[in-house]
């Protein structure tokens, strides 16, 4: 069983298709902190999904970079979905020579269990370098501190390049209607189809395989 800590149910239908373990979905809305990195922000979130669960947790937090906006809405591809909305992203680009265009994609994996138990986590060097100050200071105790910073988290990254398009297809969700890979948008795909190319998909095929070598 694999506990995936989102509010968003495309992300975990993507995750069930991938994988063989039954995938649950827990909606906990975990505070996203203001960082431009996603595994910075990947990771934080996984440690404060597992301390809510309580058990072996996955959180996905994922951007849309477009290259003509020198990277927008990348760390604030959400708020830009909710408010302005995916035809008024295409408008942005629309009249531009270069749609070129990115998604990127971090799965990160907390289970609580001590650091030898997580092979070469990626983030080993910067662990703790994302509890900032406030959060230091908010902490009950020094002890709870250092709790926070030995959590081991494994991160896994995807990428998958495409171009903004005008918005088709009725399948996936968020962008998938204005992001084309190959002559195709991920909405005109299947789930399956979408995760052999996507972000999500590639980050994915990591996590299987290291979960995998776990068992
Ligand atoms: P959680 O943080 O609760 O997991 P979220 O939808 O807020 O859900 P992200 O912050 O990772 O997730 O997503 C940023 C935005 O990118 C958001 O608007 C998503 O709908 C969109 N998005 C993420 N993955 C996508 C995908 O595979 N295809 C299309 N849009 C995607």
């Amino acid at each position: 069983m694999v506990t995936f800590v989102t509010t968003n149910a495309g992300k975990v239908t993507e995750a069930q298709e991938y994988l063989d373990d039954p995938v649950e979905q827990v909606a906990f809305d975990y505070p996203e902190r203001q960082a431009d990195d996603l595994a910075t922000v990947a990771a934080h979130g996984a440690r404060t999904a597992y301390r809510h669960v309580g058990g072996p947790v996955i959180v996905d937090d994922s951007g849309l970079t477009i290259d003509a906006l020198d990277g927008f809405p990348g760390p604030y591809s959400s708020y830009v979905e909710d408010t302005l909305g995916i035809e008024r992203v295409w408008n942005l680009v629309a009249d531009e020579d270069d749609r070129s265009a990115a998604f990127r994609g971090v799965i990160a994996y907390c289970d609580g269990d001590p650091f030898e138990a997580t092979p070469e986590p990626v983030d080993t060097d910067r662990r703790g370098d994302d509890i900032d100050a406030t959060e230091r200071a908010s902490a009950t105790t020094d002890e709870q501190v250092a709790d926070d910073e030995q959590l081991p988290v494994r991160i896994f990254e995807g990428v998958v390049p495409g171009t903004i398009v005008e918005p088709r297809g009725e399948g996936g969700f968020g962008y998938d209607p204005v992001f084309e890979f190959d002559g195709q948008t991920f909405a005109e795909m299947s789930t399956a189809e979408k995760n052999t190319i996507s972000h999500r998909g590639r980050a994915l095929a990591k996590f299987a395989e290291w979960l995998h070598l776990r068992v």
